[in-house]
């Protein structure tokens, strides 16, 4: 076993700060949820604004360096091919960002918003409705992929520019905060991202296993307890495992295929065979008002609601600043991964293609799940919020899918995507947490380390899930992520600092990226007009 690479301080910082959360929560659970809930109280009211600015800062900041110079950059030697073709580049992507909780969301988000819209709507009027089949793909669209892409940039441009075989966010910061990342500082900073990490996986198997688990009751009968719930815990962990021990160019390559196939078939057959008109009309409506609506929704913080103007809803609260919150604590993961698979494309290619392919992704999801089960409630074929308020929201998820044709068979679909979906993203967060605890990573991490991240990611949410409730879940995210706000920062800062000098002195740098030598041909054909015209001028004289 090499113990040499491990970069043990990282190590331990995180494994400490982990058993240091979760076992308290396990032992006192109630105290637990209480300190929770009261530090999310304090997170969300008095620096809830400071999300949305973020969310809203990083979009229009990725929208400027996708257009701007430093977007032609290449990651990657001249003349290099991408590493992965674009379908498969696509398919890692949405399979390591996107988890199980899609189908949970895009099946149900909507029931949500129409029964607690925003903007002071009544509950389930018309208006209400609208909103409800728009406002999911907004919490899932490019605000929230530009969150994603962020890290990206600095991360992929050490990697693949600089050369640096590193795969860690305090790596990225370097160029801002100097050679003190290489003492605590660093530490710091990438145990606050592998802390977050956990926190945002958390959630998410925290909200897969009870619809995994539901998925399983309809489809055999077996109750959907919490052991049977643990069970599925513990075989999700063993398949992630083994696909993150056999690496990125197998297992997770190959999941992530499966995952892309096996989505694009459900997809398709609830477009086909459900209500074909109805969603292509109100996705595309939706997309609309989506547009129409993108600042104020990205903007929306309610504050005329705490001030008694109208009724206080919560809704920013409980959704935006809950999502970008969760978006923000899978960003440096997303980050990461997403460099590492982009060799070979510029950084312009790498913006637009996460956050067009992401949202695209993404809104065919709620596009076609959501607005399938807004058909079913508007038709009254089947009262998905009435079923909901008796059963809870994974059992009406579940009892949505059984209301397509080949019911028993959808289900099974549905179930077995949501597993693949769930390992494929936490296959690659062990690959990356296990980048991160090293000191260099010039192929793939360790195994055992992968294996080992594998079997820790899975600690956090069993205590989650014994602690029980949606709204610790959100809340342990949120409260974990909130460092990640200024580190965000950092890394953009850090990007646009190294990637300027670099353009800047590009006659002295190695010429490794596309546009450095195009930039320099173009100051040189700028030069030489300038020489012809004075060399052409006698003549015309
Ligand atoms: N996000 C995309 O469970 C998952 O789908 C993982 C969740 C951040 C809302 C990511």
């Amino acid at each position: 076993m090499k113990t040499k690479l491990i970069d043990w301080p990282t190590f331990i910082g995180a494994l400490v700060l982990l058993l240091g959360v979760t076992l308290p929560l396990i032992i006192f659970p109630e105290a637990g949820k209480e300190v929770v809930s009261q530090a999310n109280t304090f997170m969300t009211e008095n620096f809830g604004v400071l999300y949305m600015i973020m969310g809203f800062v990083i979009f229009a900041f990725l929208v400027y360096v996708a257009f701007s110079k430093n977007g032609s950059i290449k990651l990657g030697d001249e003349g290099e091919k991408p590493e992965f073709n674009t379908f498969s580049w696509a398919a890692m992507l949405f399979a390591a960002g996107i988890g199980s909780s899609i189908l949970y969301w895009a099946v149900i988000e909507w029931a949500y918003y129409y029964q607690g819209p925003p903007f002071g709507v009544e509950p389930g009027s018309k208006e209400a409705i609208q909103w409800a089949s728009a406002y999911g793909m907004f919490h899932w669209g490019p605000i929230a992929w530009a969150i994603y892409t962020l890290p990206a940039l600095p991360i992929a441009y050490f990697y693949y520019v600089r050369k640096k075989p590193v795969l860690k966010v305090s790596e990225a910061v370097r160029p801002v905060l100097g050679d003190s990342v290489d003492g605590p500082l660093g530490n710091v900073i990438d145990v606050l991202f592998m802390f977050g990490l956990l926190g945002g996986a958390g959630t998410t198997l925290a909200l897969g296993t009870p619809m995994i688990a539901q998925g399983i009751n309809s489809l055999t009968g077996i109750p959907a307890n919490l052991g049977l719930k643990t069970v599925i815990m513990l075989l999700c962990t063993l398949i992630f495992a083994i696909s993150s021990y056999s690496g990125l160019k197998r297992g997770i390559k190959v999941l992530s295929d499966v995952n892309l196939w096996l989505s694009i078939f459900l997809l398709a057959f609830i477009f086909i065979f459900g209500p074909t008109r109805f969603i292509s009309e109100t996705t595309f409506n939706a997309l609309g008002i989506l547009a129409d609506n993108f600042f104020k929704m990205a903007t929306w913080m309610e504050p005329f609601g705490n001030l008694g103007q109208f009724e206080s809803t919560s809704f920013p609260e409980y959704w935006t600043i809950f999502y970008w919150a969760w978006w923000l604590v899978y960003a440096p993961f997303v980050g990461l991964f997403v460099a590492r698979i982009s060799r070979g494309r510029t950084i312009r290619q790498m913006v637009l293609g996460t956050m067009v392919y992401g949202t695209l992704g993404c809104v065919l999801f709620f596009g076609i799940m959501g607005n399938f089960g807004l058909y079913m409630q508007l038709t009254g074929q089947f009262d998905a919020i009435a079923f909901m308020d008796a059963n809870g929201a994974p059992a009406t998820i579940v009892e949505i899918i059984n209301q397509l044709p080949l019911a028993k068979f959808m289900v099974l679909i549905f179930t077995v995507l949501a597993i693949i979906f769930l390992a494929t993203t936490f296959d690659s967060s062990s690959y990356i947490l296990a980048s991160v605890v090293q000191k260099n990573v010039e192929g793939e991490p360790l195994r055992w380390n992968r294996l080992f991240w594998a079997f820790a990611l899975c600690l956090m949410p069993l205590a989650l899930m014994f602690l029980g409730g949606l709204d610790t879940l959100q809340t342990a995210s949120i409260v974990g992520g909130f460092p990640l706000i200024v580190i965000m920062f950092l890394l953009a800062w850090s990007f646009m600092k190294a990637s300027n000098t670099d353009i800047r002195e590009s006659d002295d740098y190695e010429p490794s990226t596309i546009h450095i030598r195009r930039w320099k041909n173009r100051k040189k054909k700028k030069k030489r007009s300038a020489l012809e015209a004075l060399e052409d001028k006698p003549d015309q004289d």
